[in-house]
């Protein structure tokens, strides 16, 4: 792209150099506006801004062997101003539906109560990952947790405490997770953590840790401690399976551990 843009602005040149109309400028413009799609910044627009009037005086100075009349002068002086000001204005608008777009992807991809990621990001994030770790034959391997008798804690305290034990559970879990890993609130009080190059064993131990950590947090609503536990289901991608496969299988290991007894961490 950029070497698009130099070689519009030979052309561009070349071009006033056989037809001397100063307006054929702001054609400059137009190589300008692609470079700040790529780039779209207002530190870009500035200089690419900048950039363009110098190189449209200068170019004309030496196209002129130095003398211009007064009136091509200001003639030349709106052209830049106009292209400026256009150029500006479709930058600026460009930065602004980029921004927003950027805010609307984060939005549409995250949980509004606990502020991690949301499944439709678990399912854009695999079907990279899945090829990727089929190819490097990385190790993957995927949590499911399910607060246990979480109605009960909406029953007892009402809906608010148990918005609060959502949110203190994904921070408490997200201050043990790494960077890399995705953590994921599936539904309801469901959620995922996904590690990936971490083999079951390593897997394990961290679900064992986070296990504990929720078990002996102290949520408090009220004055009123809460007492919050959590059930795991575990297992380690196998070659082949598609996301789908792979959650059923964490969630069997889950179900084993719902049925015997809860608070615990089963793998499969
Ligand atoms: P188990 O140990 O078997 O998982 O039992 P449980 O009570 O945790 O599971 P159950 O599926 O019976 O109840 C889940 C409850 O979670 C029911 C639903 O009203 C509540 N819930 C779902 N989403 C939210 C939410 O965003 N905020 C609150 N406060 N409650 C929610
Ligand atoms: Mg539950
Ligand atoms: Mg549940």
């Amino acid at each position: 792209m950029y070497l698009l843009f130099l070689a519009s602005l030979a052309l561009i040149f070349i071009l006033n150099v056989y037809v001397s109309i100063p307006t054929l400028w702001l054609l400059l413009w137009i190589p300008a506006i692609a470079v700040v799609i790529l780039n779209p910044t207002r530190k870009a627009t500035m200089i690419i801004g900048m950039v363009c009037t110098v190189l449209m005086v200068v170019a004309e100075f030496v196209l002129r062997q130095n003398f211009i009349h007064p009136e091509e002068a200001v003639q030349l002086l709106v052209t830049g101003a106009v292209g400026w000001a256009v150029f500006l204005m479709a930058s600026l608008s460009l930065i602004k539906s980029r921004k927003l777009i950027k805010r609307l992807r984060g939005l549409a991809l995250t949980d509004p109560l606990t502020d991690i990621h949301n499944r439709r990001y678990l399912e854009l994030y695999m079907e990279k990952a899945i090829p990727i770790c089929q190819r490097n034959d990385d190790p993957m391997t995927l949590i499911i947790f399910d607060i246990d008798h979480f109605k009960s804690i909406n029953d007892s305290y009402g809906h608010n405490a148990g918005d609060m034990v959502l949110k203190k559970v994904a921070e408490v879990v997200k201050r043990m997770i790494r960077h890399s890993d995705v953590f994921i609130r599936t539904g309801g009080e469901e959620f995922i953590i996904l590690l990936p190059s971490c083999p079951l064993q390593q897997g394990i131990k961290l679900a064992e840790r986070i296990r504990k950590e929720i078990e002996s947090t102290s949520f408090t609503y009220k004055e009123t401690r809460i007492w919050v536990t959590v059930s795991m289901g575990i297992t380690e991608y196998i070659r082949g399976q598609d996301l789908h496969q792979f959650i059923e299988r964490a969630d069997q290991a889950l179900y084993r551990a719902k049925n015997s007894g809860r608070n615990r961490v089963v793998a499969i």
